[in-house]
């Protein structure tokens, strides 16, 4: 029987990496983000690799929004093997005494209460099944704080705290918990954290080789294809040029 996996955040990025990978590797997927125009195309892209897709657009910052569409899953696609949790973002990089109240509560909102909601409607299934995988998307932020970073690296070392927690909780159920932590991935991410500033966007990857989203589905296959006795607790993922949240070796 092939197995299910829900990813959040697949319209781009990380998330949309990872849906090919697991996709490629006989996945049947339920795939999450807003932007809906993007999650046809995609759909129909993971269909050439055999896949079955249900796409399903939603906010994750709308509880209400996450339970009906997950509280609804057809008889088929209840029984979810992998749960990825990525949906997420940076928004601004200010100091703390001149950060925007706004994009604070959509970071805490997102990544956050958006990874709560969503292991909440899924896990009971796994709990009851006594098997699954949740694998969150936490990140170098999340080990370490940066001038600026704040509260996405707040929002970061909870998702850090919750995956801890999880792992505890889920424990006795035989459910595995992975956190992966990329440092810089060129993505989508900057221009949303700038406010769809592209050259400010483009800085950010100037002068050195930084990850791409693949790097990052090639991790998660790696924790996904495990045998069922081995866990990966906790990857942290760098670009070779890079040392730690501060630390990147560039030229010219
Ligand atoms: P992208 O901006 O390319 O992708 C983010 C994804 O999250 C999109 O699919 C977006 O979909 C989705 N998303 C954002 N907000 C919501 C929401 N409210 N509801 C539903 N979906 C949402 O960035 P990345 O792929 O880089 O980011 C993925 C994850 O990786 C994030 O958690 C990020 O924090 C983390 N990360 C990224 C790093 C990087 O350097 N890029 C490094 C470390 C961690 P849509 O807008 O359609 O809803
Ligand atoms: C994304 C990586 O260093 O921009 O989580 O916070 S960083």
């Amino acid at each position: 029987m092939k197995r299910i996996a829900l990813v959040t955040g697949v319209t781009s990025g990380i998330g949309e990496a990872a849906s090919v990978m697991l996709a490629k590797k006989g996945f049947d997927l339920i795939v999450t983000g807003r932007r809906e125009e993007r999650l046809q195309p995609l759909q129909q892209k993971l269909e050439t690799f055999g896949a079955q897709v249900l796409p399903l657009c939603f906010d994750v910052r709308k509880e209400e929004e996450v339970a009906s569409a997950l509280e609804n899953l057809p008889d088929e696609w209840k029984t979810i093997d992998v749960l990825m949790n990525n949906a997420g973002l940076a928004a601004g990089l200010d100091p703390i005494q001149e950060g925007r109240i706004e994009n604070w509560n959509r970071m805490i909102d997102t990544n956050i209460k958006g990874l709560l909601y969503v292991t909440r409607h899924i896990s009971p299934g796994m709990v009851a099944r006594r098997k699954g995988h949740i694998i969150n998307i936490g990140s170098i932020a999340g080990k370490e704080v940066y001038p600026n970073g704040n509260v996405y690296c707040a929002t970061k070392h909870a998702v850090d705290a919750l995956t801890k927690g999880m792992r505890i909780d889920l424990l006795p159920y035989h459910i595995k918990v992975t956190q992966i932590c990329p440092g810089a991935v060129e993505t989508e991410f900057s221009d949303v954290r700038f406010d769809g500033d592209k050259a400010r966007a483009a800085e950010v990857y100037k002068g050195y080789e930084s990850l791409v989203a693949e790097d990052i589905a090639e991790c998660v296959w790696f924790v996904v294809s495990r045998p069922d006795h081995v866990n990966i607790n906790d990857l942290i993922v760098m670009p070779t040029a890079q040392a730690s949240s501060m630390f990147f070796h560039k030229e010219g």
